[in-house]
């Protein structure tokens, strides 16, 4: 069965059409059928608003679909950025501007503790729908190590090294995204 995966983030895309095409699922962007809708993400958590972006973009594709909403959760600052990760800062910043911004809100705090979360919202053919989720813990580390991955990345450690300085086959093996889809998978195995 093909799906659409209802992100307009390359970097999502590009990791979950790894991952999901390790499980033998096609993918397809919605820039490839011509979709260029923003869903807004007006739901109060992950799951939420995984759902409304796959929900509406799988009535615009007529396509089962798959969505991911996900963030960097940090201890020190009460669970922050989480949902507001991909907007942190405003929209004037990159994602080197927000990671920087983040190692200057963290400046003082001594606890480094932080986890990234990915819920996973699926809609398929016959409108049923699953919602998993997966994270991954780790410390944010005081400056910047490796040019991998995306986001905040370079200062995600688990230990020995950053999400930043893994091979790309290593962090779709280990990280929330990947426990996240692992879990769609066993969910849809009878059902696709
Ligand atoms: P879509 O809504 O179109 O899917 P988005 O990037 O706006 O794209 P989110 O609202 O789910 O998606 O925000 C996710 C943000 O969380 C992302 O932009 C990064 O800043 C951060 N993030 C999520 N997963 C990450 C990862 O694996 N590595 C680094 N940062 C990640």
């Amino acid at each position: 069965m093909k799906f659409v995966l209802a992100t307009h983030n390359p970097n999502k895309i590009r990791e979950m059409g790894a991952i999901l095409g390790q499980f033998g699922v096609e993918v397809v962007s919605p820039k490839e059928l011509g979709i260029t809708v923003d869903v807004e993400e007006t739901g109060s958590t992950f799951a939420e608003n995984a759902m409304l972006k796959a929900k509406a973009i799988c009535e615009l594709a007529k396509l089962p679909a798959i969505a991911d909403d996900s963030g960097l959760c940090v201890d020190a600052l009460n669970g922050g950025p989480g949902g507001y990760s991909a907007r942190y800062g405003g929209p004037g910043l990159d994602d080197t501007g927000r990671w920087q911004l983040l190692l200057k809100n963290m400046e003082g705090k001594e606890d480094r503790a932080c986890r990234f979360v990915c819920a996973i919202a699926c809609v398929l053919a016959d409108g049923e729908t699953v919602t998993v989720r997966g994270e991954c813990e780790g410390e944010l580390l005081h400056e910047n190590h490796g040019a991998g991955g995306f986001g905040y990345d370079p200062l995600f450690y688990v230990p020995e090294c950053t999400f930043g300085e893994l091979a790309p086959e290593v962090k779709n093996r280990i990280s929330h995204r990947a426990r996240a889809l692992g879990r769609l998978r066993d969910v849809l195995k009878d059902k696709i």
